[in-house]
């Protein structure tokens, strides 16, 4: 058999190209890539193929059996004497120069050997399996027709360029239901992507149960009305919107997660995006300069005046929000937010100038400053590390902080060279509320164009970093906030196809931006749209708005 790496498309005829999710592994376009082995048919995977699962990879096991069971109609179950067989087990050593997350999957007539450093590893391997079955192994109905799938003779090798292949969702501005979340974490498995950004709470919306403290979710949870479109519009919808996950909803989600090797790291935002909250406390806020009691969870879109109180009080309420957080969630990240927090009601609050006084701030991004502090003391004394967007830069940066780096590179560049670990998600980029094309049947309302090409370009690591200043960069997210979104038919939309070529620039290590085969990567679309049609996903079509 031979030997691919997929670590980059190399355009040659005759060599597998890579994609940033996997390798290219179609069958049926590209069979021709596929020599066959010496036992000329490769291997036959058919109602006698067992799978044996060696310790530490029983949930991947679970995994085949859901997904290509259900497709095949096969039985896909544990492995007895007699059929041929998918091997499944965890070898170290493969993660001597790939990490942890390096994987091959070999096949030859009698076994689909899928080895992984870790049980990570060996899923991401078998999800190119899933691949390499070509677009009907990602349907949920069974393909009655076909008794035999047939698998060409091949060694795979591959791993990940990035530990940090992420994606945020915004369920704050419009709530996804459980279910919904829970296809989202398969749809980002399917990707190679492991990070699930959650934005738990904003001014519009807070969407997790706090059992200390009701009213978060009794009155945050809830708005009258939303805003129609973004900023400019004068529209509102006039119809009630809200929701939120109880306890028990996130402990199913982080473990459906974790059981395909995807991390949901929570963002609680404060000390702005804190209305919902203020809302249902309104101690939370600047009650000495504006009457907190009569706001209300916010309709409207942008940058929002109220914003939390540095108060005591409120550090106490926080923390123990986040203990209730830490107990939910196993991941070593939590997101403390700290994006855009005008500072106009600190400026007028008797309360906020004697804080600053009192702690020597020297001004209101000092108190900002001091709040993220605060809260990264309390995780790292916790085992925890905070991740903050990159207006944490703004009056000093906390020893422990992780910076997503949103309002372009340079905060995560500040942030590297300072010494901290930086989350690449430039909005110029990687922001997938913005549109996909300046077309004027575009279904979003947003003016920003973001194009499938451009997604593309993308470069986690910008130019002039030395290489240890670039080690810091454990990767990068693509975010989707959803203003404009409001159900999992928009979601899909604005996430898909984009998407797909955020994954190839995380995965892979491609060449530089000007240099990439645009041909190429639009040549393995097409195979990929089959899989996401067979997934069900509503993403946006290469000809345009369905309109
Ligand atoms: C800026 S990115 C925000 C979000 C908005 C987004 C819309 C960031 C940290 N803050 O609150 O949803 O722009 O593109």
């Amino acid at each position: 058999p031979r030997r691919v790496s997929g670590t980059l498309p190399r355009g040659r005829a005759g060599r597998q190209r890579g994609t940033g999710f996997g390798v290219d592994t179609d069958l049926d376009e590209d069979s021709a890539r596929f020599e066959p082995g010496e036992g000329g048919g490769g291997f036959a995977l058919d109602e006698d193929t067992g799978v044996d699962a060696w310790p530490g990879t029983e949930a991947v096991a679970r995994w085949l059996r859901a997904t290509v069971g259900a497709a095949t109609g096969l039985p896909v179950a544990p492995h007895r004497d007699g059929g041929n067989r998918v091997l499944l087990r965890v070898l170290p050593e493969l993660g001597e120069e790939g990490g942890p997350e390096a994987h091959r999957v070999a096949i030859d007539g009698r076994v689909v050997e899928i080895a992984g450093a870790s049980a990570a590893g060996v899923f991401w391997g078998a999800q190119t399996l899933r691949q390499m079955m070509g677009p009907e192994a990602f349907r949920r109905a069974p393909v009655t027709a076909k008794r035999t799938w047939r698998l060409p003779e091949v060694v795979v090798e591959d791993a990940p360029r990035f530990a940090w292949r992420g994606v945020l969702l915004d369920v704050a501005r419009h709530f996804l239901p459980k279910d919904g979340v829970l296809r989202y974490v398969d749809l980002l498995a399917a990707h190679k992507l492991n990070v699930l950004h959650l934005h738990l709470t904003d001014d519009q919306g807070w969407r997790l149960e706090i059992r200390r403290y009701p009213r978060l979710t009794e009155v945050g949870a809830w708005r009258a009305r939303t805003k129609i479109g973004h900023r400019a519009s004068p529209l509102w919808d006039e119809r009630p919107h809200g929701g939120f996950y109880t306890q028990d909803d996130m402990r199913e989600i982080v473990a459906y997660a974790a059981e395909r090797h995807v991390t949901v790291v929570p963002e609680i935002d404060l000390p702005g995006h804190s209305q919902a909250a203020i809302a249902a406390y309104p101690e939370l806020g600047n009650t000495d300069v504006v009457d907190t009691t009569a706001l209300s969870v916010w309709d409207t879109w942008g940058v929002n005046e109220n914003v939390l109180a540095p108060t005591d009080n409120t550090l106490a309420f926080y923390e123990n929000v986040l203990s209730e957080v830490l107990d939910l969630f196993p991941s070593p990240f939590v997101h403390i937010g700290g994006d855009e927090c005008p500072k106009n009601q600190w400026k007028r609050s008797p309360t906020a100038q004697a804080r600053i006084a009192a702690e020597r701030l020297g001004d209101e991004d000092g108190l900002q400053s001091w709040f993220v502090r605060h809260f990264d003391r309390w995780l790292t004394e916790r085992g925890r590390r905070l991740a903050g967007w990159d207006e944490i830069l703004e009056g000093g940066l906390a020893p422990g902080a992780t910076v997503c780096s949103w309002r372009g590179y340079a905060g995560g560049v500040a942030a590297a060279r300072a010494g901290h670990d930086v989350i690449m998600c430039p909005e110029q980029q990687v922001y997938l509320d913005h549109r996909q094309d300046a077309g004027p049947d575009e279904p979003v309302p947003i003016g920003y164009v973001r194009t499938l090409e451009d997604v593309y370009r993308f470069e986690p690591v910008p130019p002039g970093l030395s290489p240890a200043e670039a080690a810091h960069v454990l990767g990068a997210q693509a975010n989707i906030w959803t203003e404009v979104m409001e159900d999992q038919q928009r979601v899909d939309y604005q996430a898909f196809p984009r998407l797909a070529a955020f994954a190839e620039t995380v995965w892979s290590s491609l060449p530089a931006p000007a240099e990439r085969d645009h041909a190429s990567f639009a040549r393995r679309m097409t195979s990929h749209y089959a899989r996401l049609d067979a997934l069900g996903v509503a993403y946006r079509p290469p000809s345009g708005p369905r309109s």
